[in-house]
């Protein structure tokens, strides 16, 4: 079974490759020759990764899967969610990150957590798989690995960052990770 994956974003590519190894085949929407901007209007997680896989099936005919995602920020009545690749206006990662320190300022409530949201087609059928990881946002950056806000978020039970943590360490445990877990399970049913 070869499945696209309805993304533009190389980290997410690999730590989805990562976590299913070779129990099937993964091909990027650069392997098909798509240089398209996917739109994504949704509301909600759901609705944005089904709109990436809906793309590719309309486009194509392909099987596809897509992952929208993002960090939910309690006290800040749960954004940037949806918006998260653009929370600042631009996709400018340094600039999203400090408006994230900038909106929560001295506040004590540091919850937060990522979710993650995959949709799949596959033979006529639209499924969903979801993963969450809890954890809070620290006042400063730290590490230099992973992607995104990676380098403000410590997952509860732990003391590092997922930027400080090794592709595998977060690939244990991160909100990717369960969702993929629960896509690759499926396919292997
Ligand atoms: P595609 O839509 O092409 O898949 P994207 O980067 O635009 O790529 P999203 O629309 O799902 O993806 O935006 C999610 C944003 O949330 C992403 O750009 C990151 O800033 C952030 N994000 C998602 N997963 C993350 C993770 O594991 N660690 C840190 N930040 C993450």
């Amino acid at each position: 079974l070869e499945l696209v994956f309805a993304t533009n974003n190389a980290h997410k590519l690999e730590e989805v490759q990562q976590v299913v190894g070779d129990r099937f085949k993964i091909r990027s929407l650069a392997d098909i020759n798509c240089q398209d901007d996917i739109p994504e209007t949704g509301d909600t997680f759901e609705e944005n990764a089904k709109q990436k896989t809906d793309y590719l099936v309309n486009k194509y005919g392909l099987y596809s899967f897509g992952d929208d995602s993002g960090l939910e920020v309690e006290a800040l009545d749960n954004a940037p969610g949806v918006y998260s690749a653009r929370y600042s206006g631009s996709r400018d990662m340094e600039k999203n990150i400090d408006l994230v320190l900038e909106s929560l300022g001295d506040n004590p409530n540091r919850k937060a957590r990522f979710r993650t949201v995959i949709s799949l087609f596959l033979n006529e059928q639209q499924h969903f798989f979801d993963g969450t990881i809890e954890g809070y946002i620290i006042e400063e950056r730290r590490g230099e690995g992973g992607f995104g806000y990676d380098p403000i978020f410590i997952p509860d039970g732990y003391d590092k960052t997922f930027a400080e943590m090794s592709a595998n360490e977060k690939n244990q445990i991160s909100h990717r990770a369960i969702a993929v877990r629960k896509l690759a399970d499926f396919l292997n049913d």
